[in-house]
């Protein structure tokens, strides 16, 4: 009991990886989430026959409180396994945003912390992100960070440079009248809609594995972003990454999935090619295919694909937590020999994710391993 009071009241920032045992955690909030209105970065994710093409503005209040009750539901789910779990100060975020240098109609919401917070070790940095709607959003979490930074002497509150998003950080028509076809050549060939004028990445395209940090290039990350974080993180190995059969390449975490240290779950749509796994293989990790989804459509208004069934929140090496309708994806992580933990979260979907998306890591216990002493030439940034 006392050490259950002592965890919820001392902070520590720390976290190294996906897997490491979980003691604190931030979990996302519904309140005021918008579609935002069409923008040189969002048109990228929209797909084609999607029911959201034209719509903008807040979304459904039922809609908003249904996702809340999950979010709810998987906070006390935490909370009775005794993880501290924190929640965001949602903004009004129907409200324009504008800078000396773009104006858009709306902002976007704080259901998926874990898009714009970069947990390394003792830092948690705010991401440089290429939705102009997503500008402020880091503000949700600002009570939070000077919190953590009060309590924890040691805690390193961060910011990436903020990104200008002029329309030189896009290219003019990438979407018009792109067919499926073309999106996933453009995905093998490196070609985005977001340039290389200034660094841009989410934070959900940062897969941390201790020393190494495997970052996806895609929509929403850059080389440039890379670069920054090869520079910001000098004891860290960065690399990139990409999953040429994603026609939408936006985050990591519905794409390639660690499990528990030297297991990887790869989406079978999205291979990671031969050249990329190397270091995997060199290093006796195991890259394993995920179940398929048991859903064949994501629910209405809803960005995601169906792979949100592998997008899953690792507890410890032996718990994970699992989206109940998703039968295959548990039963593969049972058979692996997991605990899992069925939690209803199809309702949070359209907010922005699934369960690891709504999740922000503040303390794993573990330190900064080396998973990958056999380093494969050419893989580093
Ligand atoms: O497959 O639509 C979703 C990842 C959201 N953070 C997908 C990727």
């Amino acid at each position: 009991m006392n050490e259950t009071k002592d965890l919820m009241s001392k902070t520590v920032v720390n976290s190294w990886n996906d897997f490491d045992s979980l003691r604190h955690v931030i979990v996302g909030r519904a309140d005021f989430t918008c579609i935002p209105p069409t923008e040189p970065a969002t048109e990228a994710k929209i797909p084609e026959d999607s029911d959201m093409r034209g719509l903008w503005g807040p979304r459904p209040l039922h809609t908003v409180e249904a996702a809340n009750r999950q979010l709810d539901t998987l906070t006390q789910a935490l909370e009775a396994k005794g993880i501290r779990v924190d929640r965001p100060t949602p903004i009004q975020w129907n409200q324009a945003v504008t800078t000396p240098d773009f104006m858009t109609g709306t902002m976007f919401g704080c259901m998926p912390p874990r898009d714009v917070l970069l947990t390394v070790g003792k830092e948690i940095l705010s991401a440089p992100m290429s939705f102009r709607c997503r500008y402020w959003e880091y503000l949700a979490y600002h009570d939070l960070m000077q919190r953590y930074f009060d309590e924890d002497p040691e805690f390193r509150w961060e910011q990436a440079p903020r990104p200008r998003l002029t329309p030189d950080a896009y290219q003019v028509g990438y979407f018009d009248e792109i067919t499926l076809e073309e999106r996933l050549r453009r995905t093998a060939a490196l070609d985005f809609v977001t340039t290389e004028h200034e660094p841009l990445f989410d934070a959900a395209d940062v897969l941390r594995i201790g020393k190494d940090l495997f970052c996806q290039h895609g929509l929403t990350t850059n080389r440039r972003g890379m670069e920054w974080l090869k520079r910001h993180y000098p004891d860290h190995r960065v690399h990139a990454v990409n999953f040429p059969g994603d026609p939408y390449p936006i985050h990591i975490d519905a794409t390639f999935v660690p499990l528990r240290p030297g297991l990887v779950m790869n989406n079978p749509k999205r291979p990671l090619p031969a050249e990329q796994r190397k270091i995997f293989e060199a290093n006796d990790w195991e890259i394993i295919d995920a179940a398929q989804p048991a859903n064949d459509k994501p629910p209405p208004l809803c960005y995601s694909s169906v792979w949100l069934s592998m997008n899953v929140l690792v507890v410890n090496h032996q718990t994970v937590i699992v989206e109940a309708s998703e039968v295959h994806q548990m039963d593969q992580l049972d058979k692996l020999q997991f605990e899992v933990i069925p939690m209803p979260f199809r309702d949070a979907y359209p907010f922005g994710g699934g369960l690891h998306c709504a999740t922000a890591d503040v303390f794993r216990e573990g330190k900064c391993e080396d998973y990958f002493p056999k380093q494969v030439p050419g893989t580093q940034i």
